[in-house]
């Protein structure tokens, strides 16, 4: 029997693909399809498939040409599949002749003439783009707007911001004087303006149906959180809580990998982000965002994702700021069921970044600054049982954050990485802090 085996990413299954497909299994007896995972398209840099993995396995199985469907996860695996599975053929469209011509020294590889006139990028250009407007003072608008050249499907085309519309001046269009003139501009809004001006910001978009994807928190009262929630279902529109360190590769595996069992039973979180920059350009007096509207969101993030956000008590520690009133630095205390954790958040006070989980067999260390994270180490008593991973991240994971708005859009469907009942959580510590439920120090 010959066996023949070709990878791909199939993203919006089409002829081209199909056609592939048939070749390949016309070049034996038996065809293993090696499918690309979301990640591993991640770290190879292919960021604008359309399609999640399952729809993508399952656009292949559809064909009835693979008599086997493996996942593809990692550099080096193809070696490790042919050998596996005593494959005879290798085979791929001519699109990448010479590139794997080092699998020779396993099995035949064969390159397929590629068929011309149709790719997944045609199909998805199709699509309309989303015209997106920047709102806010924070310099996450220009991140954002650089990052966004990175996505296909997304158009900055408006931005409404004091302090950065002579920044824009000669990138953008339309410099908008009013919200409401934004929002005459644009299909979508990502706001990174203060927390105290999201409620209505978001709420106004919602009513004339736009998409947002907003920083966290979105608001500062669950009661305000849940209302933009069901206006945002009601009008059919996405509402995307950012926070891009969900969105990030590495994150998103250490979360796995803490819930897997690997450290045991989390026992603690302690969880520290700090910066000196209050906010560029803006005074020390004149300063709009306290620490905990700041780092409070990220820094919570991992505690009730992985203990969950049924904790028992919860304690506000505060040092305000002597000349505006902001909290210069924040310490939350939780305790859950089993286990205790701790956030603490600086702005204007700096500390080692670092986020910790400890487990009954070992712990997770995520080193400083732990929410851009590309790499983590899972250390044990014996530390030749350490193990460490790093995962590639390209541009402080914004792009990753853009590229699940953009597929929310299009599929209508919350790629949310945070989870609404985390978003709450978040925001129900914010709003104890509105309303002084703090030990003020
Ligand atoms: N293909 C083709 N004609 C097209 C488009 C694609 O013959 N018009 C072929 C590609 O050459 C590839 C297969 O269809 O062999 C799957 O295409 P993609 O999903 O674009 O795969 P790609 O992301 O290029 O991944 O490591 C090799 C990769 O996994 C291939």
């Amino acid at each position: 029997m010959v066996k023949v085996i070709t990878y791909g990413t199939y993203d919006l299954l089409h002829y081209g693909h199909l056609r592939l497909l048939e070749r390949a299994k016309a070049l034996g007896d038996y065809l293993i399809v090696g499918i690309t995972s979301d990640d591993y398209n991640r770290v190879r840099g292919k960021l604008n498939t359309q399609q999640s993995l399952i729809e993508r396995i399952e656009n292949v199985r559809s064909t009835g040409l693979a008599d086997e469907i493996i996942v593809e996860e990692y550099d080096g695996q193809k070696i490790d599949d042919i050998k596996r599975n005593q494959v005879d053929i290798f085979t791929v469209g001519d699109d990448w002749t010479g590139h794997f011509d080092y699998l020779n020294e396993f099995c035949k590889v064969v390159y397929l003439p590629r068929t011309e006139g149709i790719s997944s990028s045609q199909i998805r250009s199709g699509h309309r783009k989303i015209n997106i407007g920047l709102v806010g003072e924070s310099v996450a608008i220009e991140k954002f707007y650089y990052e966004s050249m990175y996505v296909n499907g997304l158009n900055v085309c408006a931005v409404f911001s004091a302090k950065y519309s002579s920044f824009f001046a000669d990138k953008i269009g339309d410099i908008c004087t009013s919200y409401d003139d934004l929002l005459d501009h644009v299909d979508a809004l990502y706001i990174a303006s203060v927390p105290t001006l999201h409620y209505e910001q978001v709420r106004n978009a919602l009513i004339r149906r736009k998409h947002i994807l907003c920083e966290g928190p979105i608001a500062i009262t669950t009661k305000q959180l849940e209302e933009l929630e069901d206006l945002a279902e009601a009008n059919q529109c996405i509402l995307l809580d950012g926070i891009k360190t969900a969105y990030m590769v590495a994150y998103a595996r250490m979360i796995v990998l803490a819930k897997s069992g690997v450290i045991g039973d989390i026992i603690s979180i302690d969880s520290t982000c700090t910066s000196l920059r209050l906010q560029d350009g803006i005074k020390n007096s004149d300063a709009v965002w306290g620490s905990l509207y700041g780092w409070g969101p990220t820094a919570m993030l991992p505690i009730f994702q992985l203990l969950g956000t049924q904790y028992i008590s919860s304690k506000i520690v505060t040092l305000r700021n002597k000349h505006n009133e902001l909290d210069l630095f924040t310490l939350v205390f939780f305790i859950f069921d089993h286990a205790v954790a701790s956030i603490k958040v600086g702005k204007g006070v700096k500390s080692e970044g670092e986020l910790i989980i400890s487990g009954t067999k070992g712990y997770i260390y995520v080193p400083a600054p732990w929410w851009k994270t590309d790499y983590f180490e899972v250390r044990f008593e014996d530390p030749r049982m350490n193990k460490r991973y790093f995962y590639q991240l390209e541009g402080e994971g914004i792009r990753y954050e853009q590229i699940s708005f953009v597929n929310s859009i299009y599929n209508m469907k919350n790629q949310n990485y945070v989870g609404t009942d985390i978003s709450k959580a978040i925001t129900k510590i914010i709003e104890d802090y509105v309303n002084n439920r703090v030990v003020f120090i």
